[in-house]
């Protein structure tokens, strides 16, 4: 029996399917008193060190840890679950850990390196442990923006390190008790195979782990799978694809273009090694999202297939029901958590709430949906898409906004441009460019841009590389470049010319025109490390 301490910090559904589909059933503990009678206790994290500290003590949860903590009963923790062991995190000062480690949790600090590292990396085993029975050096996929630094006073609980721009903790263990800075309920195989070894009790060691090693380990870019979701004309939900937006047939009737079931074709992307997928349910700006039950059905069945990250964007913003009855972007979010998602992808809401946030004069008040979920879900959680469209100018001076020199002239062949945010998806332009949006919503808490582009959507013509190199260099938050991608060539480009972490296409792949084994395989000829 396998009890999970669900201590309602975020979302833990991922998780839970992991270890169902695994085959184990849970104990869910609900009361301080279960926690010492657990057999193999597994302890979740989400969100942040404080708000995770602060709900253990609430429910009385901390004493009886420690007590099985010192007891060296089973024990496997997971992200903010590791941090927590230790005495303390710069995130939340002043707020004790568990203190079962010796030192503090700090933030990743360093010379243009993306903060949350959020992505794929491998580990290097300090030591063989049956944890990693089966481990051959996959990546694992990670997200946090603190981390524990190796050193003499936690020597003996150091099991593996990662690195990025520093090397740090990514699993530690003594005796029975153990933890990761990894997801290994979004890790793919190599995660369920490492969650197995926890669950099941394995004991035994594979002779093919690898030997100890110093050699750094690389973190990935990734490749992401995006399926916009609607409704179509007969009031099914299906995939569909649009061309800078257009979703609808070019001829006869206008239908929908249909594409596919969005559950059979994001766990197709998963067993192809997508390394994340993402709905956008494109048309949820005109209705209530949470009326929206087949679209939270589809995450729910998503997610029982799918062990890498799933996100959902489309409607995310406070709502007042027919019934007089008001949500709150988080209210909306929060739904689309306990159905599965692991990010949440605000659209029109981000734009608008950088246009008040403007008129504030810069304040940050804690209105805005993104500072809300971020506070409760942490800032990983929170992704931003833009929708941009280029707008021509013949020189910088005749517009405010951040421009740059295009090698692509306009229409009358002006040499500048900006990129200006839509609303809507693409229907209403607003005063707002890219660099604007981006650099506002990264101070008020988003952890990503999901970065499309309405001019390059579905045209095949490679991704618009302008943009998506202003809007990197903008931020410190990882980038996803989206729309445009026709090839494989298109995304070892958009890596070299702008350094963006991600990459996301859509037309393609449903299309199968170009698998994404055949775009890993080609970044692999280029050097560029991706996960397998
Ligand atoms: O505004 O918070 O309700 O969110 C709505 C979401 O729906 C936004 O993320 C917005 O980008 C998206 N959206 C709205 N209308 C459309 C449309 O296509 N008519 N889709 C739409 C955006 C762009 C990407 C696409 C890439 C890659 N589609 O999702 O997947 O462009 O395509 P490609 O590889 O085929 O070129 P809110």
């Amino acid at each position: 029996m396998i009890s999970l301490l669900d201590y309602g910090a975020g979302n833990v559904r991922s998780l839970r399917n992991a270890i169902h589909a695994l085959g184990f059933t849970l104990n869910e503990i609900a009361h301080p008193e279960e926690i010492l009678k657990a057999e193999r206790l597994i302890f979740p994290g989400v969100g942040a060190f404080g708000a995770a500290m602060e709900r253990l003590q609430r429910l009385g949860y901390v004493e009886p840890l420690k007590e099985y903590l010192a007891a060296d009963r089973p024990f496997f923790a997971i992200c903010v679950g590791l941090q927590t062991l230790f005495e303390g995190s710069e995130e939340s000062p002043g707020v004790p850990g568990l203190g079962v480690i010796p030192g503090q949790i700090r933030r990743f600090a360093g010379q243009g390196l993306s903060v949350p590292h959020m992505g794929w990396n491998a580990v290097r085993l300090e030591r063989p442990a049956p944890l990693f029975a089966q481990y051959a050096g996959e990546k694992f996929y990670f997200v946090h923006s603190y981390h524990a630094a190796p050193s003499a006073e936690n020597a003996d609980w150091q099991l593996a390190l990662t690195d990025y721009g520093q090397p740090f903790l990514s699993a530690v263990q003594r005796g029975a008790v153990a933890a990761v800075q990894f997801h290994p309920e979004k890790s793919g195989a190599a995660g369920l195979a490492l969650l197995r070894n926890f669950l099941a009790g394995e004991t035994a060691i594979s002779s093919a782990m690898p030997r100890p090693s110093t050699a750094p380990t690389r973190f990935a870019k990734r490749i992401v799978a995006c399926l916009d979701v609607r409704t179509n004309d007969q009031g099914d939900l299906v995939v569909t694809k649009g061309d800078q937006y257009d979703v609808r047939e070019k001829s006869g009737e206008r239908e929908v273009r249909n594409l596919g079931k969005p559950v059979e074709l994001a766990a197709r992307y998963f067993d192809e090694g997508a390394d994340e997928v993402t709905f956008l349910n494109i048309t949820a700006f005109r209705d209530f999202p949470l009326a929206d039950q087949p679209m939270l059905e589809v995450l729910k069945r998503a997610s029982e297939r799918v062990f890498v990250p799933l996100t959902i964007g489309g409607g995310i913003r406070a709502f007042t029901d027919a019934d007089g009855r008001h949500y709150s972007a988080l209210d909306v979010a929060h739904e689309y958590f306990r159905s599965g998602a692991d990010k949440v992808s605000i659209g029109s809401d981000a734009v608008t709430a950088v246009e008040a946030y403007r008129a504030r004069g810069g304040v940050k008040d804690g209105s805005t949906a993104m500072e809300q979920i971020a506070a409760v879900y942490g800032n990983q959680a929170v992704v931003i898409s833009i929708d941009p469209r280029r707008v021509y100018v013949t020189a910088p001076e005749d517009t405010a906004h951040a421009v740059v020199e295009t090698a692509t002239p306009g229409p009358n062949g002006e040499r500048y441009c900006w990129f200006q945010c839509t609303i809507k998806g693409g229907r209403e332009g607003r005063d707002v460019d890219v660099v604007e949006l981006a650099q506002a919503c990264e101070a008020l808490g988003a952890g990503e841009i999901l970065l499309n582009s309405i001019d390059r959507d579905g045209t095949g013509a490679g991704f618009d590389l302008e943009l998506i190199a202003q809007v990197r260099a903008a931020v410190s938050i990882p980038v996803i470049a989206s729309s445009g991608a026709g090839c494989v060539e298109h995304f070892a480009d958009v890596f070299a010319a702008t350094g963006v972490e991600a990459a996301l296409a859509a037309g393609i792949f449903h299309r199968r025109e170009v698998p994404i084994q055949a775009v890993k395989s080609y970044l692999r000829t280029q050097g560029i490390e991706i996960r397998n």
